[in-house]
């Protein structure tokens, strides 16, 4: 289909007030009828009706109860005798029918694991009736669902319970209304057989809620901990931002056949298992931080996106952003306080997370903007809206809400927020109503002032480059920081004009003092602070800093305090001495991953076989920080991290991912090898005892220990040494846990080590009939680093694993998207096999599940990047997919801008 542009925004023709939909829940065929309240939008002339469909069959449409003509035109139902009516309300009545069960889309009433489930996000309520599908057309919904009692004895859909009746032939009705107007891709249904976990909670307010896990027999003693982390949303948002819930009953249904992470339909969210089951025996302590998260977003979602929605799909980040933003910050919370007492013991662990985020962010986003999917936070035009939830929209845009909070300071935030809510609590709105209203709440503030100067964050696609000189003058004691914007990253877009960049920055002493940031006409006499925000909004600015008594090192944008690609051109000296003093816990943590990047560089970009030799300064930082009995586990396990590959290729051009693939892993070894003592050290004082607890400084524990036995075993292998394999294999066997089991296995399969293959067959055996860890289990096999082509060998024969399927979203990413996008050192090879597996799957994928196949098909936004004869390998391989006559739009448009 055609491109759908922002600018051609034209508000509906027809607002629909209510909607009652009754269901006769059948797999083969399910009856719809859906009876509307519309009425013709007065402020445009009249038109006809418009409806959207997609696989449908539909029976009969009457309007104010009598038979109407209608017609079909480009995937629409059109009735051209309303335009008639008069602009009062009318009745249409439509009776339709599906397939949920050979629904294999996973978008609209679909079935999975015996039961039925929605998907409504972006367009799938089309494909369950005509509706006017669009975000800004809020309904009141009245839902009765039909089915058989004992196949599915829970039926729920949004709102609260107001009716259950047995019918006569084994069947059983329930009815939902939902108070609340809301846009179609807000709707749900379930019906299925589940349990529940329920807990009643009094909220701030005193009003009293019924919140409810809903999974299936067998799980409930894995619900304990969404559970939690749903009461630590409720208590969270209440506290932070005066947000309370709105609803009796809050419900949140786990299924295992699922697109994405999680969806936050109103009071019914439906959850992937992934990010609702954990159990100390299944799930890794990333999992159950995940769970924290993806629980916390979706019911964050509540307000931001719920009661206040978005006008148009461009305007997407106005709920995701934000809404990524809002977990962030509940995590970081989770973690320990921002402010007052307490504040300080948390700030490394808070920095962990930031670290964690930022990680995230760099790894998939920067590339995403310096590829062919590129586009601004909020995109001018899109194919399919589904290829448009991308790491752009979710976690830049939530980059950009940081920077606005960063820029009015908390309490500023929390009050734009309040203003935010006053004007546009019921409505559809845009990504300006946000900006104006978190500027208005704060007039005079940094952001305010330029207001329009910041809004670009959401118009230009691209990373800002940002480039920083400094000049020491010793006998005036006075340093001179010279920062310049430079072109974006994103191909054939530069950057237009200049960003609205806040710089928190420092200046650090090489004895590690933090030196005073007094600006050039400053009283001399005042005290200075020890940190600034300085925000920078044209191509060049200059800071002169005086009175300093020692050569700074500059220290820059603190705590990530902008998504940009800084290039301050500091030496290993002065990353040493951010690493050892900066005050930023973020800041350090970036100078060694700084200084790892830099020799990954060296080697990669050498002529000849890739050959890195680790010195002295580097291997006795890391080991100086290994053995520092002071540092935060966690944070030293983020350190000592090698740079992931996509990080590496950022800076390169071309990208040849085996030969930086080659540089991690000699880092690695020689990590191994250098280290070899602090790791023995790091192993046995990060041991964890007592029964397991995901809380953070046990699972940083954890973290250290594992990246030690790791290290200790990739060692082993070098040197021969059978003690630490043994040892990693009574771990996987004995471990009473899954993050330590797992670390385990991987520290075997990573090294190679002979004990590999009885592991891998244990912990298949031991996990069988759990779906989740047995995807964990694929996955750990498709990422190991490559040796002689055997990872690769090992992904493909696992295609043909009894326990693999490609229709199951989950296990199809556990292997197939962790090969392809997260291995590329295996995935990209000289006989270009990899790029052909790549194009048999997406092409495979499609037939069955579009988005999915899409999501799959992202795997070479970067091929133009490629070195030969990887690059030709790709391009092949792209052109073949495009090739395909009936591909699904979703991949073709990721395959066609990616040619383009
Ligand atoms: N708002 C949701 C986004 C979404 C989605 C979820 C599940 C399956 C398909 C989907 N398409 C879009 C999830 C979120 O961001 O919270
Ligand atoms: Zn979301």
């Amino acid at each position: 289909s055609a491109a759908v542009r922002r600018e051609d925004y034209v508000a509906p023709a027809y607002w629909v007030r209510t909607v009652e939909l009754g269901f006769d829940l059948d797999p083969a065929k399910t009856r719809v009828v859906n009876r509307m309240q519309l009425e013709r939008n007065d402020a445009l002339p009249p038109q006809p009706l418009r409806l959207d469909g997609e696989d449908l069959d539909v029976t009969r449409v009457l309007v104010n109860g009598d038979s109407v003509s209608f017609r079909h035109e480009a995937g629409q139902l059109v009735i051209d005798s309303v335009q008639n009516l008069p602009a009062g309300p009318f009745t249409l009545e439509i009776r339709n029918t599906c397939a949920p069960e050979r629904n294999t889309q996973l978008s609209g009433l679909y079935t999975s694991g015996g039961g039925f489930f929605t998907q409504c996000e972006a367009q799938g309520f089309r494909r369950i009736t005509y509706f006017p599908d669009r975000p800004d057309v809020m309904a009141v919904y009245t839902v009765t669902l039909r089915a058989d009692r004992v196949r599915y004895p829970v039926l729920l859909s949004n709102g609260n319970l107001v009716e259950q009746a047995e019918l006569p032939d084994g069947r059983h009705l329930a009815t939902w209304h939902d108070p609340f107007p809301k846009p179609s891709y807000l709707f749900a249904l379930v019906a299925a057989d589940l349990v529940a976990r329920e807990q009643r909670i009094r909220s701030r307010s005193g009003r009293d809620h019924l919140l409810q896990v809903y999974v299936r027999r067998g799980d409930l003693d894995k619900t304990e901990h969404a559970m939690a982390s749903l009461i630590a949303s409720v208590v969270w948002d209440e506290a932070r931002f005066g947000l309370p819930l709105d609803l009796e009953r809050f419900m949140i249904v786990a299924v295992g056949d699922f697109n994405m992470g999680a969806m936050e339909n109103k009071g019914l969210n439906i959850f992937n298992t992934k990010y609702v089951l954990a159990s100390p025996a299944t799930a890794t302590d990333e999992d159950f931080a995940g769970i924290e998260s993806v629980v916390g977003h979706e019911y964050f979602h509540n307000w931001t996106g719920n009661r206040i929605t978005c006008r148009d799909w461009f305007q997407l980040s106005l709920k995701e952003g934000l809404t990524v933003f809002r977990d962030q910050e509940f995590s970081m919370d989770m973690v320990g306080p921002a402010e007052g007492p307490g504040a300080a013991a948390a700030a490394t662990a808070r920095a962990v997370k930031r670290i964690d985020d930022v990680r995230a962010l760099r790894q998939v986003q920067f590339p995403e903007d310096a590829g062919s999917m590129a586009h601004p936070v909020r995109p001018d035009e899109y194919v399919e809206i589904n290829n448009f939830y991308t790491p752009t929209v979710y976690e830049k845009g939530a980059e950009v809400v940081r920077m606005m909070q960063t820029l009015v300071g908390r309490d500023g935030f929390a009050r734009g927020m309040t203003l935010y809510f006053e004007r546009h609590d019921g409505q559809a709105v845009t990504c300006d109503d946000f900006a104006q209203a978190i500027a208005d709440a704060n007039p005079g503030s940094a952001l305010a002032v330029r207001l329009e100067a910041f809004k670009r964050w959401y118009a230009q696609a691209g990373t800002p480059r940002l480039q920083a000189r400094g000049a020491w003058d010793a006998a005036a004691g006075r340093y001179t920081l010279t920062l310049q914007q430079g072109e974006a990253t994103a191909a054939g877009r530069p950057l237009r004009a200049p960003m609205v960049i806040p710089l928190a920055l420092g200046l650090v002493a090489a004895d590690g003092r933090a030196l005073p940031l007094r600006l050039a006409g400053e009283d001399a006499g005042a005290p200075a602070p020890l940190e600034r925000l300085v925000v920078l909004d044209a191509r060049e600015t200059t800071l002169v800093f005086e009175g300093l008594d020692a050569a700074p090192v500059p220290s820059l944008l603190r705590g990530f305090s902008a998504p940009v690609l800084l290039d301050d051109g500091l030496d290993d000296a002065g990353l040493l001495t951010l690493l050892r003093h900066d005050a930023d816990p973020f800041n350090r943590w970036e100078a060694g991953q700084r200084m790892a990047l830099a020799r990954l560089l060296a080697a990669v970009r050498a002529e000849g076989p890739v050959a890195l030799t680790l010195d002295e300064a580097y291997v006795d930082a890391m080991r100086a920080l290994l053995d520092d009995a002071s540092a935060d586990p966690a944070f030293k396990d983020r350190v000592l991290a090698v740079p992931a590959s996509a990080v590496v290729a950022a800076h390169l051009s071309p990208v040849d991912p085996v030969r930086i693939d080659e540089a991690r892993q000699q880092m690695n070894r020689q990590l191994a090898r250098r280290l070899h003592e602090a790791w023995l050290r790091a192993w046995d004082a990060n041991r964890v005892d007592g029964p397991y607890r995901p809380d953070p400084v046990s699972a940083g524990r954890r973290a250290l220990a594992g990246r030690a036995l790791a290290m200790l075993c990739l060692d082993a292998q070098a040197t021969g040494d059978t003690v630490w394999p043994g040892r990693a294999y009574q771990r996987v066997k004995d471990a009473d846990n899954m993050t330590e089991g797992l670390a385990a296995l991987r520290a075997l399969v990573d090294s190679h080590a002979e004990l590999a293959e009885p592991a891998l067959a244990r912990f298949h055996q031991r996990h069988a009939h759990e779906a989740l860890v047995i995807d964990k289990w694929f996955m750990l096999q498709a990422l190991a680093p490559e040796r002689d082509g055997r990872v690769f060998a090992r992904a493909k024969a696992l295609l043909k694993h009894p326990d693999f399927s490609l229709r199951n979203p989950n296990r199809a990413r556990s292997l197939i998207e962790a090969l392809c996008s997260g291995n590329p050192g295996a995935f990209h090879r000289a006989d270009a096999a990899g790029c052909v597996f790549w194009a048999d799957r997406v092409l495979e994928l499609d037939a069955a599940n579009p988005q999915l196949a899409a999501r799959m098909a992202r795997v070479m936004d970067r091929w133009r990047q490629l070195a030969e004869p990887y690059r030709s390998a790709a391009r092949e391989a792209v052109a073949r997919v495009a090739a395909k006559p009936d591909l699904s739009d979703d991949v073709r448009e990721i395959v066609t801008r990616a040619l383009e």
